[in-house]
């Protein structure tokens, strides 16, 4: 199979819910040599987000999309397994967790995964994370960064909620702050006053880098 066969075949398993087929192209890719972020940025991402798509114009319903997004979770775990886990630690501590009200994952995990196969120390809070425990575990673990991912329009103004209480309890400039998320933007990072926006895990990188000045 080419590379661009695997993608093909990786967005239509996702669309098509057909999780052994994901499964086994996720496998097969990496077998074949695809870099991990590739093969999850040029076939499966493509998938969900059709399938997201289709559900936002009532083509397809919950049910379908509870479906894809198993499929998803599935080839994400092969995929993140797959990226390098013996690095050099000691890049920077960050937190990282899907904000409070909000139960979307994929994304994060995968940032999470990335930012470890980078060096960093990553403490991943999960999903539904009020701003409080935010700020308790990067206080506990004495964290360089907060990461914080929200995918709906509704909870992106948690990031904005994270910020205030972090200027209110004079912390604003002890952590920096990373928002990402399907509707984020860097427009949206500047209105909240986070330190950066970052579009993808690779961008998360890049951006927590340049922030901590390890680039
Ligand atoms: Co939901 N959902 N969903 N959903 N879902 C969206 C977000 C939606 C856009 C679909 C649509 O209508 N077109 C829509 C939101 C509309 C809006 O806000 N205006 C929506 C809705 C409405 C809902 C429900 C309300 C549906 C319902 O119940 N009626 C419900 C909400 C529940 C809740 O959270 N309270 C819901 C539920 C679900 C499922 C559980 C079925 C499932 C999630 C499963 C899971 O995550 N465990 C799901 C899914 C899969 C989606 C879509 C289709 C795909 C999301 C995804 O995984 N993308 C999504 C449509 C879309 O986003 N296009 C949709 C793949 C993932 C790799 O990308 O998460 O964007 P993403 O992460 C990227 C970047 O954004 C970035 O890097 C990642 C890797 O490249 N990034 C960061 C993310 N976080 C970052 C943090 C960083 C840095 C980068 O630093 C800290």
């Amino acid at each position: 199979m080419t590379k661009e066969e695997i993608f093909e075949g990786a967005r239509k398993a996702i669309v098509e819910r057909d999780v052994e087929r994901a499964e086994e192209l996720a496998r097969r890719g990496l077998a074949e040599g695809v870099d991990p972020m590739e093969l999850m940025n040029s076939g499966f991402i493509p998938g969900i987000s059709e399938v997201g798509d289709l559900f936002g114009v009532g083509k397809l319903f919950l049910p379908e999309l509870i479906q894809s997004a198993q499929a998803m979770q599935k080839v994400t775990e092969i995929i993140n397994a797959a990226l390098p886990n013996d690095v050099e630690k000691g890049k920077g501590t960050i937190i990282v967790g899907t904000v409070e009200g909000d139960i979307h994952d994929i994304g994060k995990t995968i940032v999470v995964s990335l930012f470890k196969a980078n060096g960093f120390d990553v403490y991943d809070l999960g999903r539904d994370v009020p701003i409080d425990r935010f700020i308790e575990e990067a206080e506990k673990v004495k964290a360089d960064i907060i990461g914080s991912s929200a995918l709906l329009t509704t909870t992106m103004d948690v990031q904005r909620r994270l910020e205030l209480k972090l200027k209110d309890l004079g912390l604003k400039g002890k952590y920096k702050t990373i928002v990402g998320g399907a509707p984020v933007t860097q427009r949206w990072a500047n209105r909240i006053g986070a330190d950066a926006f970052a579009i993808d895990a690779a961008d998360g990188v890049k951006k927590a880098k340049e922030l901590l000045g390890k680039d």
